[in-house]
């Protein structure tokens, strides 16, 4: 035969760079579900359900085009377990020339392929993976000579570079950035629209069984289960996104609200991730909406600058600096995970909230990611590898590559600063300000201590404490630096043995 051609779970594009130049009669193309994939975290029940399914609706779809396919199911009773060893079990069965694949999105993948021309003994060709809108290689160059990489740059070249929101060589609007329209709380007369989800068809049904009876240890619910599973439903998914939400997803971008986990956001990055969806026609789709008048420009742009900015850059800064960069602690870090980010159980009504959105949909939005349990992580002095594993075991959408530096550099500034410029440290008054959580709260974020005092406030300022001598000269944390200066070394012993008591509390 001619050539093997691997596509992972990952890479669900009919036009992946894997299958470019393709000889219908003489190629292959090989899928694989393994044991080793489904379990190197704890996945989701949910996230592992929408990856097989979505696995095997593409398959289907690449044979109704007349491909070969070769699909390894992980009830296999010869399943090995392993994308090595199910490589090396298709070479026995087609005798290949060559094996083709598309580079993965993590690090750790990428290391074992370069083993696998010695593994199998036959040629193994890694082509870029170019749905992306800014290759490695560009984002290499344009991060060479910088001493910090901001986001906002490299956001503003994107949109230069793409033409998307520009007016000429200006950004449409006058303004690159409308965050600050894009920071209010939800009005009790604001209603999010409900939300397109999908019925399982007998394909996710099986799927669904299986994941029940292997996976069943596995965190979060597996149903309701309504992801997207084929292009098809994912382009619908875009177009009620695009239509009932992103009018006002600028607007309430940074918004929590109990029982509504899904707000104006798109849900579109399980689809994204997976490949059901580019990046490029996503940003277009909301482009065209501002342009027909349906969607405004604080929205459009908001959107767009998640896509084109912040997951293109958290992209290029993975593969920028791996692996050293999962190796840094840079606020040397130590504490367990608490044991709450799994069971749910805690008083904190914000935390118990979000840990809750997260069982039940394996999705929670950015801002209850960033600032109630990554913000939380943060101020506990929570040990990255540990909080890394939680966020990436726990999303339907989390692949290494865009999980890490979120993780690690944003929530953790683990970096020491190279993706953010400061640390997301908040206390109560914050999430008080952009949600109904503390409303329904033993706690009160106005209460500095004793009691009934928020547990995020004496950890905002015990943060502070253990990380004088790291953050007080960073120009953007001087004030609060400077109001902790101000205070008695009275109010200081107190806040730490605030803090302690909440260690002790939570056993960390
Ligand atoms: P929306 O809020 O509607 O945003 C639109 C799109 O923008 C998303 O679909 C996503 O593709 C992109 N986007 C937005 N913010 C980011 C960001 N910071 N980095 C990369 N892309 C972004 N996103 C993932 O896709 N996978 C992850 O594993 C992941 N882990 C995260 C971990 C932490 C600690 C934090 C703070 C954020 C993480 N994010 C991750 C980013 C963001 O929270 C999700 O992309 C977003 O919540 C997905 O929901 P949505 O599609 O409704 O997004
Ligand atoms: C996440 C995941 C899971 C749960 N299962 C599989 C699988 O059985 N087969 C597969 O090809 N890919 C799976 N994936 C996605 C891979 O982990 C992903 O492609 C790599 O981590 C590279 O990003
Ligand atoms: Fe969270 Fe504190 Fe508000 Fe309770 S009072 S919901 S712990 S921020």
């Amino acid at each position: 035969m001619g050539v093997l051609r691997f596509i992972l779970g990952d890479q669900l594009t009919r036009s992946i760079s894997s299958l470019d130049g393709l000889d219908p009669e003489a190629d292959v193309v090989l899928m694989v579900e393994v044991a080793q994939e489904t379990t190197y975290v704890g996945h989701h029940k949910q996230k592992i359900a929408l990856i097989l399914s979505a696995m095997r609706h593409f398959a289907e779809e690449l044979r109704a085009e007349g491909l070969r396919v070769d699909y390894v199911r992980l009830d296999d009773p010869d399943n090995t377990g392993s994308f090595g060893g199910e490589l090396a079990r298709a070479v026995e069965r087609w005798r290949p020339e060559a094996i083709m694949v598309t580079e993965p999105g993590e690090w750790r993948v990428l290391e074992a392929m370069q083993d696998w021309r010695e593994l199998l003994g036959l040629p193994v060709h890694i082509r870029d993976d170019a749905r992306f809108l800014c290759s490695r290689a560009a984002f290499a160059r344009w991060a060479e000579g910088r001493k910090q990489y901001r986001m906002e740059f490299f956001y503003r070249e994107m949109r230069r570079s793409t033409g998307l929101l520009m007016d000429g060589e200006e950004p449409a609007g006058g303004q690159w950035n409308f965050d600050h329209d894009n920071r209010k709380r939800l009005p009790a007369n604001v209603h999010p629209p409900r939300r397109v989800r999908f019925e399982a068809d007998a394909m996710t049904r099986e799927v669904l069984d299986l994941v029940a009876r292997r996976f069943a240890g596995h965190f979060g619910d597996l149903e309701p289960f309504g992801w997207p599973v084929t292009r098809e439903q994912a382009l619908e998914a875009l177009d009620h996104f695009v239509t009932d939400a992103l009018p006002l997803f600028g607007d309430y971008q940074d918004a929590m609200k109990t029982g509504e986990a899904f707000l104006f956001h798109a849900l579109l990055s399980p689809a994204l991730n997976l490949g059901l969806l580019t990046a490029q026609e996503v940003c277009a789709a909301a482009e065209a909406a501002w342009k027909a008048g349906t969607v405004p420009l604080n929205a459009a742009e908001g959107f767009i600058r998640q896509i084109l900015g912040w997951r293109e850059y958290v992209r290029g800064i993975y593969w920028l600096r791996m692996p050293a960069y999962a190796q840094t602690n840079a606020l040397e870090a130590r504490r367990n995970l608490p044991w709450f980010y799994w069971s749910g159980e805690t008083d904190m009504n914000c935390l118990a909230q979000t840990v809750a959105d997260t069982r039940r949909h394996a999705y929670a939005h950015h801002i209850q990611r960033l600032m109630v349990t990554g913000n939380f992580a943060l101020l506990a002095g929570v040990e990255p590898r540990q909080l890394e594993e939680w966020y990436l075991a726990v999303y339907a959408d989390a692949y290494d590559w865009v999980e890490l530096p979120n993780t690690h550099g944003m929530v953790l500034f683990a970096d020491g600063g190279l993706l953010a410029s400061k640390p997301y440290a908040a206390s109560g008054a914050y999430i008080d300000r952009m949600s109904d959580y503390c409303g329904g709260c033993r706690y009160d974020p106005a209460v500095k201590s004793g009691p009934k005092a928020c547990p995020f406030n004496p950890l905002y300022w015990n943060f502070l404490l253990e990380n004088e001598q790291r953050l007080a000269r960073n120009p953007r944390m001087a004030m609060p630096y400077r109001t902790l200066a101000g205070m008695k070394p009275e109010r200081r012993d107190e806040i730490r043995r605030d803090a302690q008591a909440v260690f002790e509390r939570l056993g960390i």
